[in-house]
C-alpha cells in the first residue's frame, strides 16, 4: 500500500504533464481552424485561404462593400476586402454572385446553391458579393 501512494503521485504527475502537453498543443496550433462545417446553414461562406483555411466570413444577406468587413478565426484582424480565396456557398435557395469591386462592380463570378468551391477565380480581389434567389 505504500508503494501504491508513491504510485499515485507519479500518476498525478503525469497527468499534469499530459494536460500541459494539450495545452501547448492547443496554442501552438497553426491558424487554419477553419472548414466548410463553420459555415452555418443558409449563408454563403468567403474564407482567406484556399480550402477553406485560415479565416471564414458568414452572410446570410448580400453586402456591397467589404472593406468594413473581416475575417473570425484568424490570430490577427485581417480585412474580407479583397482576400477572399475559396468559397462555400451553403444557402440553401440563393446562388451568389461575387464581384471584383464594391456595390457589384467589375467582373463577377457565380457560385451555385449548396456548392464548394476550394479555389476560386477572382483570388484575393473579391469586394461584394449578392444573392441571387
Ligand atoms: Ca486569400
Ligand atoms: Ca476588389
Amino acid at each position: 500500500m505504500l508503494l501504491h501512494n508513491a504510485k499515485g503521485r507519479l500518476g498525478r504527475g503525469m497527468a499534469v504533464l499530459g494536460l500541459a502537453g494539450v495545452v501547448s498543443i492547443a496554442v501552438g496550433m497553426p491558424a487554419n481552424a477553419t472548414s466548410t462545417a463553420d459555415c452555418t446553414l443558409y449563408h454563403v461562406c468567403m474564407f482567406k485561404d484556399v480550402n477553406y483555411n485560415n479565416g471564414i466570413a458568414s452572410y446570410r444577406q448580400s453586402d456591397s462593400d467589404y472593406r468594413n468587413n473581416y475575417f473570425d478565426g484568424t490570430p490577427q484582424l485581417v480585412g474580407l476586402n479583397d482576400n477572399t480565396s475559396s468559397i462555400y456557398n451553403h444557402n440553401g435557395s440563393c446562388n451568389t454572385n461575387h464581384y471584383e469591386h464594391i456595390n457589384y462592380g467589375g467582373t463577377y463570378f457565380s457560385t451555385l446553391r449548396s456548392h464548394y468551391y476550394p479555389s476560386i477565380p477572382l483570388n484575393d480581389q473579391l469586394s461584394s458579393h449578392k444573392n441571387i434567389c
